[in-house]
């Protein structure tokens, strides 16, 4: 039911007029916003272009019913002195049932309104039939766009592959076998210094330097995607729940739906999943924001707690808590990229499968959250990223309160960073993929190489991790569509309970 729809009602007239114009009585929008306990209210009215802050609209306010098919109803009041001031319309409808086969699922309501209340000349007592078209989400892409030298870059093979990869390796590292490292090894891309790889997933990740790892790549991406794009700024909270449309003056109609661009999109069922199904729900709820999301942000904002924790630690638990989560509540649905028209837009409810490199995945439409192939595509990125690379000046600010001095602030390859001291920064050479010893920047000092991002070499070494077993020697199949992986959802920000 959350979401925006079109409204259309029909006088009900029981002769053939040949003429469909003359059925018309209103077509308008719809906004609907879903409580916990199913309660639906919202608004009903024309939206304008621009709207100029005094067009009439109608309040709703009604109830969903679980049932088969779900039943809702609502009353519609007009806003008090406007044109509609005083008009109470009730509503009764079905949410249609939907086709197995349909390739395009749209959610309808269709159901019957009355005019409880007469108003002019309008007489109360009539009767019409409605129905409601759910309209697609409005996706951050088309309502806060990045700017387009941002999206050229992100959406780039090197970067998409770049970004899978480094997560890849270090998420996966813990559970690959000896002939699996081994062949990582070979390519370069293991996780941190060879033979002291740090994974972020495995019993020591805590105390391992992972955690400094996500905050100094990230931080490295933050930065220069702000040199590009000023406009791309954090967070400074978690956002709260907004209503998703709005009649205040200078709300333009190519904002309804997701006014702010931090608007919820609505979760989806995983087939054969219903963990990721019920999680996926779960992170959506007010009641979720408020126990997790705000506890954690409460924990990792506050000096005392900051004080205690190294950087690597508290870059971990950030990582496979609040952020984790963050991306998947913002998450929306994964659709088919292929400009084919057939196949475009099409619900792909697992997402791109971890070994599928075909072209059709760059395109910068392809920026779900929820995978690290595609979710630095997406302007919500940034604003969340930003979020988790503020709490690095929080933690130094904490630091600096409990021991002053003690953290030196340094920079590491272009990077304001902190020295290491085996104590509260642990590690001296934060991971961010395999550099080119003989190729490296003079001002970047250390002898620190570019770093590679040769897409071939990145397929093979994703391929490593995603795909069989390799044989005896650490020989490498060439990576394509046509290896099969059977982890369909192995690179989705996972639920990491802490
Ligand atoms: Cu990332």
């Amino acid at each position: 039911m959350r979401g925006v729809w079109v409204y259309r009602s029909l006088f009900n007239e029981p002769e053939t007029i040949g003429d469909f114009n003359r059925l018309e009585v209103w077509e308008a929008e719809l906004s609907l916003e879903l409580t916990e306990d199913n309660r639906i209210y919202g608004f009903l009215g024309e939206r304008p272009e621009e709207a100029k802050g005094d067009e009439p609209y109608l309040t709703v306010d009604g109830r969903v019913e679980d049932g088969d098919p779900i039943r809702v109803s609502w009353r519609a009041k007009g806003k008090p002195g406007s044109e509609y001031d005083g008009w109470i319309y009730d509503y009764v409808g079905y949410l249609v049932p939907a086709w197995a086969d349909a390739t395009r699922p749209r959610a309808v309501i269709a159901g019957t309104v009355t005019r409880t209340v007469a108003h002019g000349k309008a007489p109360a007592g009539s009767v019409f039939s409605f129905y409601a078209v759910k309209k697609d989400f409005l996706e951050p892409r088309i309502c806060i766009p990045l700017a387009k030298a941002v999206i050229d870059m992100m959406a780039s093979a090197e970067h998409r592959h770049h970004h899978a990869l480094w997560h890849g390796s270090r998420d996966e590292w813990a559970g690959l076998s000896a002939k699996k490292r081994a062949a990582l090894q070979s390519l370069g891309w293991q996780p941190g210094p060879k033979d002291t790889e740090r994974a972020s997933l495995g019993p020591d990740r805590l105390t391992n330097g992972s955690g400094e790892d996500f905050l100094f790549m990230h931080r490295r991406m933050v930065g220069t995607v702000r040199a590009l794009d000023p406009s791309a700024r954090s967070w400074s909270r978690v956002p709260q729940p907004t209503f998703p449309v709005s009649f205040d003056a200078g709300t333009k109609a190519t904002s309804a739906g997701n006014v702010d661009g931090n608007a919820l999109p609505n979760a989806w069922v995983v087939p054969g999943d219903p963990n990721t199904t019920a999680w996926l729900v779960e992170l959506r709820k007010t009641s979720t924001l408020y126990s997790r999301f705000t506890a954690w942000e409460t924990l990792y904002t506050d000096p005392r707690y900051l004080a205690t924790v190294s950087l690597a630690e508290l870059g971990s638990r950030i990582e496979f808590t609040i952020h984790n989560w963050m991306h998947m509540r913002w998450a929306s649905m994964p659709r088919d990229p292929n400009p084919d028209p057939a196949e475009h837009g099409l619900p792909v409810p697992v997402g791109r499968p971890p070994l599928d490199f075909d072209s059709k995945w760059l395109s910068p439409e392809y920026d779900y959250l929820g995978e690290t192939f595609s979710s630095h595509v997406n302007p919500i990125f940034w604003r969340l990223h930003g979020w988790v690379d503020d709490r690095i000046e929080d933690w130094f600010r904490a630091q600096e309160g409990a021991r002053p001095g003690v953290i030196k602030r340094m920079q590491i390859d272009g990077i304001d960073w902190f020295e290491a001291d085996k104590r509260w920064v642990l590690v001296d050479e934060p991971w961010e993929g395999p550099r080119d010893l003989h190729h490296g920047h003079a001002e970047h000092g250390g002898g620190h190489g570019d770093l590679l991002l040769d897409v071939p070499t990145m397929q093979k070494a994703l391929s490593v991790i995603y795909g069989p077993e390799p044989r005896t020697e650490p020989e490498i199949t060439a990576a394509g569509p046509a290896m099969a992986s059977s982890r369909a959802t192995a690179t989705w920000f996972k639920r990491v309970e802490d």
